[in-house]
């Protein structure tokens, strides 16, 4: 992998941050870990991310959806059938995307705990490229809130995707029952693989795309998480998520992190060449245009977080 093994210490891993009960199983040395993520494409951290941040991102969250704050960029998506039972609340937004301009949600990017994990994987100029915070609704039989088998790299039009890595901690338990992530070991090692709008009999959400071929024969792995516990996953990790058959709703906050160094493709000829006209689309129609080009500032970043080879 082209990560610095020297980013990797031991002293970062092992002695700072203790890690009680890690997946793979606890105790597991820092080693132990990397080889656990290069085998498997995921690395999942007990009790990283600690209670009074979760309940920080939680209360924003809700003046988010409350409309108490309006934070420049975000993007809020919400279940518009339920507006007229619930009004603005909590209970109809699903998703809080592009939390950049927001304070309070977007310390999570700049965890130490979170980033000296991250650090392993793009180096030590890292950048945020993706931030959400899911409120998995509870569902109905229609799979409204079912995120379908898919690689996050699909999304992504820069490269290399060894220097990419998502962070995604749980804001409360996440279990079968609440539709907790879903991962197929060791799929991070094929190929982007093409993607589209799965075919589910219930409404599809707007770029939820899912593999067009899924392969069944790959055992899956329900990665069923406590608050605080993170996740870290490679982008070509196939994974998704089920439907929330609870009352209640399944929180998580995340961040798709990358190296600096990281470059700017051009997506033609590609699998990811439908997803961008897609989106030239959405922005047309939103903005009213008659045509839009998306355009990337090339080897600009969007916001550098932190330098965390400096932090102590
Ligand atoms: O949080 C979830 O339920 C799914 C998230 C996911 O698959 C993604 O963000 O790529």
């Amino acid at each position: 992998p082209a990560v610095a093994v020297a980013t990797w210490s031991p002293y970062v891993l092992s002695i700072f941050h203790p890690v009680p009960s890690a997946f793979p199983p606890s105790g597991s040395s820092f080693l132990e870990q990397r080889q656990f993520y290069e085998d498997n494409g995921y690395l999942l951290i007990r009790n990283l991310v600690s209670d009074q941040d979760i309940e920080r991102f939680r209360n924003e969250f809700t003046k988010i959806c409350k409309r108490e704050v309006n934070p420049p960029g975000v993007m809020i998506m919400k279940d518009e059938s339920l507006k007229s039972q619930f009004g603005q609340s909590e209970r109809v937004v699903n998703k809080v995307q592009d939390f950049q301009e927001d304070e309070e949600l977007f310390r999570y990017c700049t965890l130490p705990e979170v980033l000296k994990y991250v650090e392993c994987f793009t180096g030590p100029n890292i950048m945020a490229m993706h931030t959400m915070l899911i409120n998995k609704l509870p569902d109905s039989e229609m799979q409204t809130f079912l995120h379908p088998m898919h690689q996050d790299l699909h999304y992504f039009p820069f490269r290399p995707a060894s220097r990419i890595v998502c962070a995604w901690t749980a804001m409360e338990r996440a279990d079968q029952d609440n539709g907790c992530l879903v991962v197929q070991p060791g799929t991070h090692r094929t190929a982007l693989k093409p993607h589209g709008y799965p075919d589910l009999e219930g409404k599809t959400n707007k770029l939820f795309h899912g593999l067009l071929e899924e392969d069944e024969k790959i055992p899956k792995v329900h990665l069923v998480m406590e608050k605080g516990d993170t996740v870290f996953f490679h982008p070509l990790l196939i994974h998704g998520s089920g439907i929330n058959r609870t009352s209640g709703f399944r929180k998580s906050i995340s961040c798709h992190f990358a190296s600096s160094e990281c470059h700017y493709i051009d997506v033609k000829n590609t699998t990811q060449e439908h997803l961008e006209k897609e989106l030239q689309d959405m922005v047309s129609k939103k903005y009213n245009a008659t045509s839009v080009e998306l355009k990337v500032r090339l080897g600009s970043v969007p916001f550098v977080t932190n330098q965390v080879s400096s932090l102590s």
